[in-house]
């Protein structure tokens, strides 16, 4: 039996890799100082899964931005508008890597990004490959094999992580119609068999490829595309052994297409789909390995040895210890580095936590368990259940009013008192607004100024007294700011918000926070995703003072700003001891008490934001249905507690939305402000074609650049809606918050989107 690992978090324990890459980015370090910090993160998570009695370290897990950046720049997979970039002599090849990350400003020439898109049904974006026709591809980047040499010079042989090219090429885009990006298959191959070929010469043993789409709804022609590449794989390279991991879900009906393949060993995600076990022992080919990923790679609860260990024997007493490795379920980049960080976590919390540190011992002790009883193997076998039991009956986690209040919650509570056609009516007669009417998604720019009053507030460099002063300014001067340009429906800014899930939950009772719990977002980005432990319920009102503050500063409508149910659990880590449905039902009751206070405290028009709704779509297709239902449910039980006339809004981002428009009809929000700006065309024909009910505001611009578009061109977005969208249904409004935003450009877009708005309410008055 062996131990091994699929992936450890790079961005450092104190986020070292996120600040060295922005002071690079920003010129005060040299791509030398960003060099050297990588290297050392690596080194250092190397040592700590060597020590800790890691068998397989990977290598190549590393990335300076993006895994799937990494290995398009692996295969040459560079869009023809970065080869002015390589042009320029005084660039290297990391100027180029984050020219694609990030766009590239220098004489004269703009280059954009590449797009970003969500990691499967994860919170980490991946940078997604551009693919053309008859695209031809070379080994470009030699990182794979230079990090692999780098961890051998340290005596380490680790396993270099290789994403498949298959589940490349299925991440990437097409940028041109009239062919199909899985035929670049034949092109891409020669490209990995040259990079196998100098990782064999220098000493590799094992290769991990990752599959993430094998499980997935897949058609045949994938299938033969897989199976074309390992078959191949396994002729070139007889002897190199290979493990092929797939995750985030079950093999389910790829399953004994995976064990056909010709790989030395398979990983499987036994959190994910625990039954699958059985199900691919039953089929094992007799060579083939088994990897049993069995320690929670996506969440941080601490395992439960007893649980795994009767997996783990099972598949000692039908295949024997030979065969068997022992593996997180994922990469642990989705899991932040180490709890043993946290000093000021509630003991009793703490106890029940795991973070990738922590993780790697799990598995080490597991292989320990199974292979070697000892007394003190039973200690820890002991004290493991001892501490997991506690979390069964601790009071922090059970509050039997919130679990009565979930089974008592009927189909009414889940519905407006009356349909979307006498709503509008009776919000038409209460607000009075004008066609066309312009407001933000929420937030304003968050300067630097503003989130150093939060860290000094935080530290006690400033009274709670003079926070409070500071922000009811900055909400002041941006309530009269937009009551200056004439926007129609305000928003108070959200100055006193830090992360948008962090906020809430900081004021929910059932969560708990980490001081150092960093997940990467993308690139530098990182978010601290709070832990819902326990029965979620809201003691206090949350939001209520800043809206209803900066409501009596204005006449006109201030909109309430709030995070839907499933946005929350979606960012949050979920407890793991009954079903997400029932933690998100617990969350949108927490919500709907919160928009019944702000409607009573004269809140008319309130904002429930579910960006991450998309993006908690279960990977496979046959399980959307039961998701949706509870999801929209969750949506529908926490916007349906008030009158007809209080208007309810939401707001989503980060995704596409065509394939389940009925669903986002179904939550019945009288009015959806979408992002859309950079696809608008084909996101409108969805909501045209679907005949959308209610009232919508496409983003008429694009918030994630600096670039102020023209009243004309919002204009032209506008017209191109109309043909679509019937004049009374439609809103005028950015695509998104403008939070990392700077003021300068935000006042110049709003102040032209607002005359958009107003020129358009002329045309319509003089061809009604
Ligand atoms: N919150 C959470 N998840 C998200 C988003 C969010 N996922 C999708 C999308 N938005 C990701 N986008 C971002 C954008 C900015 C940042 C993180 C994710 C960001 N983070 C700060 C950083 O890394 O410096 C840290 C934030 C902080 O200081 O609290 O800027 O909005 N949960
Ligand atoms: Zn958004």
């Amino acid at each position: 039996m062996k131990t091994h690992n699929l992936g450890y978090p790079r961005i450092g324990s104190n986020r070292e890799l996120k600040k060295a890459c922005e002071s690079y980015w920003s010129g005060k370090t040299s791509a030398n100082e960003l060099q050297n910090t990588a290297a050392s993160i690596r080194l250092f998570n190397w040592r700590l899964q060597k020590e800790a009695g890691i068998d397989l370290i990977p290598s190549n897990d590393f990335s300076l931005y993006d895994q799937v950046l990494d290995l398009c720049l692996m295969v040459g997979a560079i869009p023809e508008r970065y080869h002015d970039v390589i042009l320029d002599k005084s660039n290297n090849e990391l100027d180029l890597y984050f020219a694609m990350a990030r766009g590239y400003q220098k004489n004269d020439l703009d280059i954009t990004a590449m797009e970003m898109t969500k990691w499967f049904d994860t919170n980490y974006h991946y940078i997604v490959p551009e693919f053309h026709k008859n695209q031809q591809f070379k080994f470009f980047s030699t990182k794979i094999v230079d990090e692999f040499y780098e961890a051998k010079s340290k005596e380490i042989l680790t396993k270099p992580v290789l994403i498949g090219p298959v589940s490349f090429l299925l991440l990437g885009k097409e940028k041109e119609s009239g062919f199909d990006r899985l035929d670049l298959l034949d092109n891409l191959i020669p490209v990995y068999m040259d990079v196998l070929k100098k990782l064999e010469t220098r000493g590799v043993e094992w290769v991990q490829f990752d599959e993430p789409f094998l499980t997935l709804d897949l058609d045949e022609k994938v299938k033969l595309a897989i199976s074309k590449f390992y078959k191949l794989v396994r002729k070139e390279f007889p002897t190199l052994k290979t493990l092929l991991a797939s995750y985030f879900e079950g093999l389910k009906d790829n399953l004994s297409f995976a064990v056909s393949l010709p790989v030395c060993a398979l990983h499987l995600d036994l959190v994910r789909n625990p039954e699958q076990l059985m199900e691919v022992i039953n089929l094992l080919p007799e060579k083939l390995s088994l990897s049993l990923g069995l320690v929670d790679g996506r969440n941080i609860w601490k395992n439960d040895f007893q649980s795994s260990l009767e997996f783990i024997r099972k598949a000692q007493f039908l295949i024997g210890n030979e065969r068997l490795f022992i593996a997180p379920s994922c990469s642990l980049l989705h899991v932040p580095c180490d709890l043993d960080l946290e000093s000021k976590l509630n003991p009793e919390i703490k106890q029940w936590l795991a973070f990738a540190k922590q993780k790697i011992a799990e598995v080490v002790s597991l292989k320990q368990l199974a292979t070697t009883p000892s007394p003190e193997g039973l200690k820890s076998l002991r004290e493991n259940e001892a501490v997991n039991n506690t979390r069964k009956t601790s009071s922090l986690i059970h509050n039997v009013k919130v679990k009565q209040r979930v089974n008592a919650v009927t189909a009414s509570d889940a519905s407006r008192q009356n349909p979307f056609l006498i709503r509008k009516y009776k919000q038409q007669q209460s607000l009075g607004l004008p066609h066309f009417p312009t407001t933000t998604i929420g937030s304003f720019p968050q300067t630097a100024e503003v989130r150093s009053w939060r860290a000094k507030f935080k530290k006690g460099d400033i009274s709670e007294q003079e926070y409070e002063r500071l922000l009811r300014d900055e909400t002041e001067k941006t309530i009269r700011w937009q009551e200056e340009i004439g926007l129609d429906v305000l928003v108070h800014g959200e100055f006193e918000r830090n992360d948008m899930v962090e906020y809430f939950g900081e004021q929910l009772e059932g969560f708990a926070f980490t001081q150092n719990g960093w997940v990467q977002s993308y690139g530098s980005r990182c978010v601290k995703p709070p832990i819902i432990i326990g029965d979620v319920h809201r003691p206090n009102p949350m939001t209520v003072y800043w809206s209803s503050l900066a409501q009596s500063m204005t006449d006109k409508p201030v909109k309430g700003m709030l995070t839907g149910p499933v946005t929350i659990l979606q960012w949050s880590f979920v407890r793991n001891d009954q079903p997400r449905s029932q933690t998100c039902t617990q969350l949108a009751l927490a919500i709907r008490d919160e928009v019944a206070d702000l409607e009573k405290a004269g809140i008319k028009i309130i904002q429930i934001d579910e960006p991450a709704i998309r993006e908690g779509l279960p990977l496979r297709k046959s399980e959307w249905k039961n998701y949706l239902e509870w999801a929209i449910g969750a949506f529908k039980i926490s916007s349906s507690g008030v009158k007809d006339e209080t208007q309810i809004h939401t707001h989503m981002c980060y995704s596409e939305f065509n394939d389940i428009i009925q669903d986002i009809a179904n939550m019945d929000a009288d009015v959806i402000t979408i992002e859309c700006s950079r696809s608008q065309m084909e996101l409108l024909d969805a909501f045209a074609d679907f005949n959308y009910p209610n009232e919508i505001g496409p983003g008429v611009y694009d918030i994630h650049s600096p670039r102020v578009p023209s009243k004309s061109e919002m204009i032209g977005l506008l017209e191109k809606a109309l043909a679509v969208i019937p004049s009374d249904q439609l809103w005028v409004n950015p695509d998104c918050g403008l939070k990392t935003r700077h003021w300068e450009e935000t006042k110049r877009a709003l102040i032209e989107m607002v005359e958009a708005s107003k020129e358009m309410r002329k045309s319509l008055e003089s061809f009604p």
